[in-house]
Order: C-alpha cells, then sequence, then structure tokens
C-alpha cells in the first residue's frame, strides 16, 4: 500500500511530528518487520491524534532497529539515553532513600508503582496475532494464580466482567479505561475486549493489566505514601513472575515495550497528590517538574485532566536509569513540589 506524508497540524507538539522528516519518511515507507509491522502502522496513532505526547509504537523488537532513524532520536529526546548508551538494572528496595513523613501522608494521596513486560519471542500488542494474544493470556493467568501470600489473588477477564463492576473498577483507578483513541490507532485495541483482563489480590495492592498497551502492566499501589512499601511488593511480585515467564530484554534497550517511552525499566512510579495552589500556577508547576524529570497528568491517568487539585505524578525518565533511581526521580521531586506548595 502506498502512503503519503501525514499533513501534521502547525500546533502539532508530538515527537512523531518534531522527528519524522520527509526523508525519514522516504527512508523507511516500504520497510516492514518480519511480523509484518509497517511504518504506517508505526505512526498511525500519532497521525491520527495529533495530541499525542509522542504518537509511534513498536510492533516488535525488531521495530525498534528498522525504523531506527524514527525511533532513536526519539528516544534520545525523551529519556536523555544515547545510542551507544546501555541499560542498567537495580531493583534493589534498599536503595531507595525516602522517608514516610507526616508531610508525605498530609498531601500524598495514593502511591503506584508500575512495570510493563512483554513476553520474548512473541510480537508486542501491535502486531500479536488474535491466537498469540490468547496464548499471552492464557500463560500469564497461570502464572499468576500459582503466586502465594500477600500475591495470591483472581484473574478477572473483561468480558466476564459486568459493566458495573468494570466502571467500578476504572473510577477506581485500577482498570485501564476503554476505548483509548491512541491505542486504537496503534492497533492495540484489536478484537477488544478478548484476551484482555485484571488479576488483582483481596485488598487490590497488587495489580496486573493483561493485554493492554504491554502484555503485562505489573502494579503495586494502596492508599498513602509509603513509597518504600510499594516498590518493595512491586520487586517481590516481579520476580516471582520472572520464575516463570521469559520476558523481553536487550542490552542496549532493557525491556522491550510497545511504547519508546516505557523502554528500559518500563517503570512509572507515581503518587496522586494535592498540589492546588501549584496547579493555579502551572508555569512554576511545570518547571519544578521539569527540573526533577517528572511528567504531571491528571486525576484518571494519561491524557486526563486533574480534579479538585489532585495531580498524578511520576517519573518521566524510564530508560539508562535504574529502577531505583526512577522511584528516587519521584520521590526527590514530590518532597520540593511539596516545599513549594507550602511556601505559596
Ligand atoms: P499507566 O500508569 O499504566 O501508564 P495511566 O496513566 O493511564 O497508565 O494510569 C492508569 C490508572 O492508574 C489511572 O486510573 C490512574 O488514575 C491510576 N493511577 C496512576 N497513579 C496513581 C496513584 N498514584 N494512585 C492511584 N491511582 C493512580
Ligand atoms: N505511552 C503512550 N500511551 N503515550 C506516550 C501515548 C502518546 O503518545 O501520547
Amino acid at each position: 500500500m502506498s502512503h503519503t506524508f501525514p499533513n501534521f497540524p502547525t500546533d502539532c507538539k508530538s515527537l512523531l511530528c518534531k522527528y519524522l522528516s520527509i526523508e525519514v519518511f522516504e527512508e523507511l515507507k516500504d520497510k516492514q518487520t518480519s511480523n509484518g509491522y509497517t511504518l504506517h502502522q508505526a505512526i498511525n496513532s500519532g497521525v491520527k491524534n495529533p495530541d499525542s505526547g509522542i504518537g509511534v509504537y513498536a510492533g516488535d523488537e525488531e521495530s525498534y532497529t528498522l525504523f531506527a532513524p524514527l525511533f532513536d532520536p526519539i528516544i534520545k529526546d525523551y529519556h536523555g539515553f544515547e545510542k551507544s548508551d546501555i541499560h542498567k538494572s537495580n531493583f534493589n528496595p534498599d536503595e531507595l532513600k525516602t522517608v514516610d513523613s507526616e508531610q508525605m501522608q498530609e498531601y500524598v494521596v495514593s502511591t503506584r508503582i508500575r512495570v510493563g513486560r512483554n513476553i520474548s519471542d512473541l510480537p508486542l500488542g501491535s502486531a500479536i496475532t488474535q491466537q498469540q494474544r490468547l496464548d499471552v493470556e492464557h500463560k500469564v493467568s497461570q502464572a499468576l494464580n500459582n503466586l502465594n501470600g500477600e500475591l495470591s489473588g483472581r484473574y478477572y477477564p473483561l468480558q466476564g466482567l459486568s459493566d458495573n463492576d468494570r466502571d467500578q473498577l476504572i473510577k477506581d483507578h485500577f482498570l485501564f479505561k476503554q476505548g483509548d483513541r491512541f491505542l486504537e490507532a496503534a492497533g492495540l485495541n484489536r478484537n477488544w475486549p478478548e484476551g484482555r483482563g485484571i488479576f488483582h489480590n483481596d485488598d487490590k495492592t497488587f495489580l496486573v493489566w493483561i493485554n493492554e498497551e504491554d502484555q503485562l502492566r505489573i502494579i503495586s499501589m494502596q492508599m498513602g505514601g509509603d513509597i518504600k512499601a510499594v516498590f518493595t511488593r512491586l520487586h517481590k511480585a516481579v520476580s516471582e513472575i520472572e520464575k516463570s515467564i521469559s520476558f523481553a530484554y536487550s542490552k542496549h534497550l532493557g525491556y522491550i515495550s510497545s511504547c519508546p517511552t516505557n523502554l528500559g525499566t518500563a517503570m512509572r512510579a507515581s503518587v496522586h497528590i494535592k498540589l492546588p495552589k501549584l496547579g493555579d500556577n502551572m508555569e512554576l508547576f511545570e518547571s519544578i517538574a521539569s527540573k526533577h524529570h517528572l511528567q504531571i497528568r491528571g486525576t484518571s491517568g494519561e491524557h486526563s485532566q486533574s480534579k479538585g487539585g489532585i495531580y498524578d505524578i511520576s517519573n518521566a525518565r524510564r530508560l539508562g536509569v535504574s529502577e531505583v533511581q526512577c522511584v528516587q526521580d519521584m520521590y526527590d521531586g514530590v518532597v520540593a513540589l511539596i516545599a513549594k506548595e507550602r511556601s505559596l
């Protein structure tokens, strides 16, 4: 199929729009990976949604090398990670330097840390077949059903959930939303809702999303600001799951994810935090966030607005920094934001 160079609106700020030159487009437009994934598929989300932050998705690990003239500058811009850099992991909770202070408890509503994972030797969600997606669901839910103690729970396929239960889980921040237009255009919602679901323990402090943007999103969360407890639980969960499933990992790019923002650790450590005064001064808020490598999201996650002065603050960098550093970035930045909020 022949495709022409996309028309982006003049106010488009996505990294796709910044780095897809006509030369890069011409060089890549007829290439496809061994899973048949094309440039057109890789950029469709950002073309259809000019308000994307990034706008590109990989269909498999090979996409990152085949479409490198587009992906590399995006990776460098987002993570500050050079082509010659090597990713290093450190998931040791004992190395995290945090204090669960009274101020953290006063401002922080809840803490959540997640990592994305995809199974080795399978295409990513944008290029996966219907049968492969079902195989992922089967393999992962089986592995999760064998977990013990605090991690033991149940898998709930999306197709078996009532509309009420599903909407309540979304409202309570436990489940991914329905019909995300960014994922839709990336081909990640094909055959929806088949093959998707959520596993969680009774307290909903340990959860796993299956077959959303990544094949697994492994999540630890709880009310309040005890970041170390949340990180320690996540470390334990990931170590247990890795005993029975092998995940796609490269020396250069770390864990392989659908979106280049999630490469490396694939970790997003966030708090929901009350910052109403900073919320009234977005320029100042954004300058502190950027100095501390933080991203500001709304109360219902990516592409949402803040409600009642509550923001989702998380680490922005995930590649070339360790898991400990991702959480440390978030914690140090949150301490700085609380100090500024108190001074206003
Ligand atoms: P992801 O974190 O997996 O990239 P989203 O940004 O869409 O995806 O967030 C997923 C859900 O997690 C949303 O409902 C969001 O509000 C919720 N969430 C994120 N951080 C927190 C937090 N610290 N406390 C409670 N819920 C959170
Ligand atoms: N990770 C992905 N959902 N996101 C960065 C989408 C976007 O480009 O805005």
